[in-house]
């Protein structure tokens, strides 16, 4: 069982979705990503493009430009509101966050084959006290978790298509990272690829 050494307040449901509910999710993101076309963010400061593309769906979306990490209501490149996020990733939150209050933001993640993410903190969102519920599809990749300082031990796994990934409690500001992705190791894009879908509740309730 790899759920067993995970630090506390994590919890990787492998297999969450099974192949018919991974598809239907597929076609949910096809549809947020006709309307709020995946771009490629630019790291604060030095401009440097992220290897990962990105869009967001719900009120409020992550993005990343010259200016700084933020969240905002408006796709940077098309002015438009974010569309909403889809009823099956609504009740996938209230099925394993423990948490009273809706997510506000979806990132979408897609990593091509050369595409990864370094190591660092999810710590934009007000909303520390709610997890970050994250849903893996198409390739596998090499997922890094460290600890709460950036120089603690890590351990690497595999994030599979279908797996949910629930970070919250003591967990919620530990370091992570993708390393790599395994190319062909999926058939559900048509044109290969990783999708990473992370809900977040970015303010705090009320
Ligand atoms: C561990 N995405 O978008 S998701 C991100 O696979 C991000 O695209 C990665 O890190 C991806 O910020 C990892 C799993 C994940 C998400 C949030 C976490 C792991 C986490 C927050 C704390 C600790
Ligand atoms: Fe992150």
């Amino acid at each position: 069982m790899k759920n067993a050494p995970l630090p506390e307040g994590s919890r990787l449901i492998d297999g969450c979705f099974d192949k018919e509910g991974q598809a239907s999710l597929v076609a949910a993101i096809r549809a947020v990503v006709a309307k709020a076309p995946l771009y490629r963010p630019e790291m604060p400061r030095t401009g440097k493009p992220f290897s990962v593309r990105m869009t967001n769906c719900g009120p409020l979306g992550w993005v990343s430009d010259r200016a700084g990490y933020r969240y905002q209501p408006l796709h940077p490149v098309t002015g438009e509101p974010w569309p909403p996020i889809p009823p099956m990733l609504l009740a996938l939150w209230n099925e394993v966050s423990d948490y009273p209050h809706p997510p506000e933001a979806c990132l979408v993640n897609f990593y091509d084959e050369a595409a990864r993410m370094g190591l660092h903190r999810d710590e934009d969102e007000a909303a520390l006290d709610a997890p970050v519920v994250s849903v893996s599809l198409g390739d596998s990749c090499l997922f890094r978790l460290g600890g709460r300082e950036r120089g603690d031990p890590t351990r690497s796994f595999r994030l599979a298509s279908g797996d949910v990934f629930v970070l919250g409690g003591p967990s919620r500001l530990m370091f992570h990272g993708v390393d790599r992705i395994y190319p062909g190791s999926s058939t559900l894009l048509e044109r290969g690829g990783r999708i990473n879908l992370t809900l977040r509740r970015v303010t705090p309730p009320g």
